[in-house]
């Protein structure tokens, strides 16, 4: 799974791409914003996985991970460069919006960057709509063809609703529709987390205006501040706000160090891990668990999943010979240590079938047989 990352030249993409993926691409104050592309894994911070080290001290501790791409600024009226295939490829977008002051960019306004950047995304599905829609008129006046007349009654729909400025993600299709569409990869129907990159004063702002500092949940007086609680309220959309200058400084410190530097800040954790948690999510992705003395690991799988296609995650003969599944839930082991007897003592270590579908959290092993 790929999130891209979007937002106007000099919003801080490279400077967030650097963060979530622990790389350290050259960022740019001056230059044009060449057209280069940064391609890095995230790997999302879990509290379950350090514990679950802690238990059964592995060889070998695996995070869930997803990939991120980062690509030039783009400015408003651009929106050709969006149809670069690393964004049209990619199942999620991160729209970095700027709210730190810059001479050369002028005031920050991130709720018309955010308004500006949907509609960028909405027109240049409009333009494939209607070319798409023109090709269908031309074929079905020659011949009729059900699929074709079908597929332009659905596009007919899209059309009407990018029309009235409304994005594709907040349009209902049945399932046999968005099948119909999935290949056109329209921008405005993937899901999008604008990431309001702040002054960083704001932080110490945030405390004195009662944000909740020690657990990092929202900030909801910046949604306020900047006008956003209806961007907010959209469907498969998310408001999420960080530093970027301040998690680079939190980032080139270690251990006692960190600590006391977050301390000093009001914050339980690094910024960027909730942001990494949030994007982990908006690409629709849950995590179960192996565990075992070699290696302890969390596996990203879409929500909903079957038992059969998770081991199908671990390897495909464990998916092929699948018979049966051993779940339990974090909670419960946790509670026993990590101890497999007591669960099984207790009645709770579960035995599931193949169509079982896996929640967040569940440790699974699979019993499998492969078949010489
Ligand atoms: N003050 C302040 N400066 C920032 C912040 N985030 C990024 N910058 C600076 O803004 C400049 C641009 O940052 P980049 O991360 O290169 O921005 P970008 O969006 O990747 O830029 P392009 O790829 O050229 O569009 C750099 O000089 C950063 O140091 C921030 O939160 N506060
Ligand atoms: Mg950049």
């Amino acid at each position: 799974m790929k999130i891209g990352l979007v937002g106007l030249p000099k919003s801080g993409k490279t400077t967030l791409f650097n963060l979530l993926t622990g790389s350290s691409v050259a960022t740019s104050r001056y230059d044009a914003g060449r057209a280069e592309l940064h391609t890095g894994v995230a790997r999302v911070p879990d509290p379950r996985v350090d514990r679950l080290t802690g238990l059964f001290k592995p060889k070998k501790t695996t995070y869930a991970s997803f990939e991120v791409v980062d690509l030039a600024g783009i400015e408003k009226g651009e929106r050709s460069a969006l149809d670069a295939k690393e964004f049209r490829n990619a199942d999620a977008l991160l729209h970095v919006v700027r709210a730190f002051a810059d001479d050369a960019r002028g005031a920050a306004d991130p709720r018309r960057d955010i308004l500006d950047l949907e509609m960028e995304l909405i027109l240049a599905d409009l333009e494939v709509v209607e070319r798409r829609l023109e090709r269908l008129e031309v074929s079905i006046k020659k011949q009729r063809k059900d699929a074709e007349v079908k597929e332009q009654e659905v596009l007919g729909r899209l059309k009407t609703a990018l029309e009235s400025e409304t994005p594709l993600r907040a349009v209902t299709l049945s399932p046999e529709d968005a099948r119909l569409i999935r290949g056109f990869t329209f921008l405005s129907e993937k899901p999008i987390l604008h990431l309001v990159n702040v002054e960083e004063k704001a932080i110490g702002e945030g405390e004195r205006m009662g944000g909740e500092g020690g657990t990092l949940r929202g900030f909801p007086f910046n949604v306020e501040r900047y006008g956003l609680a209806e961007v907010a309220a959209r469907r498969h959309t998310r408001v999420g706000w960080v530093s970027a200058v301040i998690e680079a400084e939190i980032a080139a410190l270690e251990g006692a160090e960190q600590q006391a530097f977050l301390t000093d800040l009001g914050l339980a954790e690094p910024a960027i891990n909730r942001v990494l948690r949030e994007a982990f999510a908006l690409l629709g992705l849950i995590s179960f668990f192996t565990v075992g003395e070699d290696e302890v690991r969390a596996w990203p799988i879409a929500g909903g999943t079957r038992a059969q296609d998770a081991a199908g995650a671990v390897h495909s003969d464990i998916a092929r010979g699948f018979i049966r599944a051993e779940v339990n839930g974090y909670d419960e082991l946790v509670a026993v240590e990590g101890s497999f007897a007591d669960l099984r003592s207790k009645g709770q270590l579960r035995l599931e079938g193949k169509e079982y579908v896996v929640q967040d959290g569940e440790v699974c092993h699979f019993r499998f047989n492969v078949a010489k």
